[in-house]
């Protein structure tokens, strides 16, 4: 979208811009991670010094997460990238080429709005489940990137380096996808977020965005786009980013790829004239989110929420085309009337277009921490009863 015809990132933005709902707010205690409060708090401050850092839960709720506050994951320290002498070397295809960053910035863009998400999101320690977020992001398209470079050439895999070492170790982070899954991706080279040049902290100045697959493989302060003839095998394709699947009587090492089917509740807040708004989002799987519903007492009983699909409204407010919103995520609304004050246990499921669920437990033959699709349990105090007034 670089035209003067066609909206921008701001317009979507504005589009999107759903008020956040105003009034007191319950907290919602994971049931999964840490169990005590103080846990919790130190589980925090442990974790963003090995740099994790977590999305406020109510942004999750929201159509679009602001770039203030976003999750951020890394893996070595923020490099300070000279915009004068960066460079963007794409290898190992047709016609190799060198970018200069005024290059990079000079090609036609798209735009991609998507569910970014930590592979690792959910997993034991991080309950809360705050590793993912929603931002729009525009950068010229990867495929369009290879044409520049007269094709892939003999290249069937991509090696996508960013420019962040680790101490002595002096490598940069890298992680491979196949040319195949980065196409059917829609892969973008994003050189901004929300609206603004990337940030330092999100990769100034190019990143990779591949929707709907997990954000290990969206490269930070990318440097490099190498071609390969094999599957890219560095430690953290191999090793660092992978579970083991039970196949065939065997136990086999299987690498973090698509984000499933699920969804969260983030926020518990007083709904005007009684009772309360749970609010959440839903993302990921194959086919479509069709429906989410909410359990209220730890999963006895099930109902349905009220489903706001970001996708449908982006693509009508800001005239996006389909492929610009795969991997969205709805969010979702349910008005919650509690019997009376006491804690409850709260969750959501999501339901796809192909009537698939979003599963209680996770698979036993799948051992790991990545891919967490379970459904995510929540404890909430209700103070009092806010019934209406006459009920
Ligand atoms: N260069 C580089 N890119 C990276 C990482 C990294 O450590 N270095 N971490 C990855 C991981 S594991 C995640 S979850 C996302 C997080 O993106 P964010 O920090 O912008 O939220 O970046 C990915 N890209
Ligand atoms: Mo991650």
């Amino acid at each position: 979208m670089t035209d003067g015809d066609t909206l921008g990132a701001h317009d979507i933005l504005e589009a999107t811009g759903m008020p956040a709902p105003e009034g007191t707010s319950l907290e919602l205690r994971p049931v999964d991670g840490m169990p005590t409060w103080f846990g919790r708090r130190l589980a925090r401050a442990l974790l963003r010094m090995v740099s994790m850092e977590e999305n406020k839960p109510a942004q999750l709720s929201q159509l679009v997460t602001p770039t203030t506050g976003y999750f951020r994951r890394d893996r070595h320290v923020h490099p300070v990238v000279d915009p004068d002498t960066y460079r963007l070397q794409i290898t190992g295809v047709a016609a190799p080429r060198v970018l200069t960053l005024p290059e990079l910035l000079a090609l036609p863009r798209e735009t991609r709005v998507c569910v970014q998400e930590c592979a690792g999101n959910g997993n034991h320690l991080q309950g809360s489940a705050g590793l993912c977020g929603q931002a729009v992001w525009e950068g010229p398209s990867f495929a369009s990137l290879l044409e520049l470079c007269g094709g892939p050439g003999p290249a069937t895999h991509f090696a996508n380096h960013g420019l962040d070492t680790l101490g002595f170790l002096k490598r940069g982070y890298h992680y491979g996808l196949s040319l195949e899954e980065l196409t059917r991706a829609r892969a973008i080279v994003a050189v901004t977020m929300n609206g603004e040049p990337l940030s330092r902290r999100h990769g100034f100045p190019s990143r990779l965005i591949v929707p709907r697959i997990y954000s290990m493989s969206h490269v930070k302060w990318l440097c490099h786009i190498e071609g390969k003839t094999s599957p890219h095998m560095g430690i953290h394709n191999r090793l660092v980013f992978t579970n083991k699947e039970h196949r065939g009587g065997k136990w086999v090492r299987v690498q973090a790829r698509w984000i499933g089917l699920k969804s969260i509740v983030s926020d518990c807040r007083a709904a005007q004239g009684g009772g309360w708004l749970l609010l959440g989002a839903a993302w990921g799987g194959e086919r479509p989110v069709a429906a989410v519903e909410v359990s209220t007492d730890g999963g006895l009983s099930w109902q349905r929420a009220r489903l706001q699909p970001v996708g449908e409204q982006v693509a009508r407010d800001a005239r996006l085309a389909s492929g610009e919103i795969d991997g969205a995520w709805s969010v979702f609304q349910f008005h919650w009337q509690p019997p009376g004050p006491g804690t409850y246990k709260i969750g959501s499921r999501a339901i796809d277009e192909d009537g698939n669920v979003q599963a209680l437990d996770n698979d036993p033959n799948v051992h790991g921490h990545f891919n967490q699709t379970r459904v995510k349990w929540r404890m909430v105090a209700v103070p009092e009863n806010r019934l209406p007034p006459g009920a």
